[in-house]
């Protein structure tokens, strides 16, 4: 039974328990980047949503905190393997955003400065799953992990994240983003291990 074990036991199933298959855990934040850091100023950074009919819905810094910008704790899985669990983010959910915007799209491709894509389907972006975030671990986002304001969507591998996020626009198909043209699975859920397509 292990008695004097079980609490230690129990913290190290429950740690496992968070693991996705072929994840372990990291204590530190590694960067991860293809592009060069971009300088970002936040009185320089908008964020757009561009409908199907070419409506663009922009936030400008000052507009995007009025929103309404909220705590998040969540794991992040990586899929070079790496898993970091309980990160503290604040961010504005997408809900918000796509509060007023009309489309009939059911996909979405999301561009950073500099030019990489991730695209996702709506659905994964709503109902408490996405933020726009602008700290991490109680500071601003640095530059070299997305600062001003990156991406967060903890449920799917964290290259969906995009960093240096400028903007989205609906797409009535998925089509692939950089890394899912270049094998990347198409969704990448880390619990099903959607690795490579
Ligand atoms: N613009 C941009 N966003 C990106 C990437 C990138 O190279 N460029 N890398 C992705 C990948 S593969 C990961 S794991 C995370 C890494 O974020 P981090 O550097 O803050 O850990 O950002 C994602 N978003
Ligand atoms: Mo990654």
């Amino acid at each position: 039974m292990g008695v004097i074990n079980s609490g230690f036991g129990n913290q190290r199933r429950s740690t496992d328990a968070r693991l996705p298959p072929g994840q372990t855990l990291a204590h530190d934040w590694p960067v991860l980047s293809i592009e060069p850091t971009p300088a970002i100023d936040e009185s320089q950074w908008s964020f757009t949503i561009t409908t199907e009919d070419k409506v663009a819905h922009r936030w400008n810094w000052h507009e995007l905190q009025k929103v309404g910008v909220e705590n998040i704790v969540t794991d992040i899985h990586c899929v070079t393997h790496w898993t970091k669990l309980d990160m503290a983010w604040r961010g504005v959910s997408l809900d918000l955003l796509f509060d007023d915007v009309e489309t009939s799209c059911d996909y979405v491709m999301v561009h950073s400065s500099g030019g990489y894509t991730t695209n996702l389907p709506l659905e994964d972006l709503l109902d408490g799953q996405a933020w726009i975030a602008t700290e991490a671990e109680g500071e601003p986002l640095t530059p070299e992990h997305g600062g001003p304001a990156r991406l967060l969507v903890p449920h799917l591998y964290f290259w969906k994240s995009a960093k240096w996020v400028l903007g989205m626009e609906m797409l009535p198909s998925d089509e692939p983003g950089f890394w899912e043209q270049n094998g990347y699975h198409l969704r990448g859920d880390p619990w099903r291990e959607e690795r490579y397509s």
